[in-house]
């Protein structure tokens, strides 16, 4: 690989780049998420490379939503798992919420990379593991119906980041809080979850660490609050209006 000099305008990018094609190559990414990579950075670019308020505020309620659920689940792929497996991890333990694999390119490689993967990142229990039994999602077929019965099966709030439209949209239908992060406000996943935090996990997932040291010591009325004032459109609107926003700024 070239060495990235750290004077490189864009070089947090860059290595962000480099990791995703190391871990290609080591085989736990299928091709195509270098493909959702770049239209994740090409989102990025045009949201200034940085977390928005309104990303603020539904990472606060994102967060809320998992500290009152009964049964929180964080369902992981491949491209979260390389660029954020630590922080996922660490973000697993403080809820607590369990992590799951979920992966729209499943191959029994992958998932023994994956876990892998995670349980280097401190992981000590990993769901929807190669020989793990599991349950189909209604709606969906193949791989991605997989769901794993102590895990996203009987959840109540699932955490999906880069989930695909249709397995957000089956997730919404089961009755399910959907939390998701995604660089693209117009994806059919984050038009149909039920909280859409717009913004890169590399960013996203520390942020909700440090909020779920905040909120933790909140009552369970304040964080209904919280959820309850939240309203996902909006947050959306105010996204796309950020991206807007830049566009006029280059005029
Ligand atoms: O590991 P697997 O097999 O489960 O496959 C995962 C991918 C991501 C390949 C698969 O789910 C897929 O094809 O995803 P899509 O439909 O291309 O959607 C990816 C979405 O994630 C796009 O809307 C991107 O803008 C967004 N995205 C990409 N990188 C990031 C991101 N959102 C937040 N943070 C990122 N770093």
């Amino acid at each position: 690989m070239l060495k990235i000099s750290s004077k490189h305008p864009r070089y947090k990018s860059l290595l962000l780049r480099e990791k995703m094609a190391k871990a290609y190559q080591e085989g736990i990414l299928a091709d195509t998420a270098l493909i959702a990579h770049g239209r994740g950075e090409a989102f990025d670019y045009i949201l200034g490379e940085k977390t928005s308020p309104s990303a603020i505020e539904a990472i606060r309620c994102g967060v809320s939503a998992m500290l009152l659920a009964e049964n929180p689940v964080i369902s992981v792929n491949g491209n979260t798992a390389v660029l954020s497996a630590e922080h996922l991890v660490e973000l697993s333990r403080l809820i607590p919420a369990p992590i799951e694999i979920n992966l729209f390119y499943r191959t029994p490689q992958r998932v023994e990379k994956m876990e892998e993967l995670l349980k280097k990142s401190g992981a000590t229990k990993v769901l929807g593991r190669k020989n793990d039994d599991y349950l189909p999602i209604p709606g969906l077929e193949g791989p991605r119906s997989r769901a794993h019965p102590d895990g996203v099966h009987q959840a109540d709030v699932v955490l999906v980041p880069l989930e695909d439209g249709d397995r957000a949209q089956a997730l919404v239908s089961l009755g399910k809080k959907v939390i998701t992060i995604d660089l693209n406000p117009l994806s059919r996943t984050a038009q149909t979850s039920s909280i859409t935090i717009v913004d890169n996990v590399v960013r996203a997932i520390p942020l909700m660490i440090q909020e779920v040291a905040k909120l933790k010591k909140y009552s369970k009325k304040q964080l209904t609050r919280i959820v309850n004032k939240f309203d996902n459109s909006e947050n959306i609107s105010k996204s796309l209006n950020s991206i807007s926003h830049h566009f006029k700024q280059d005029e």
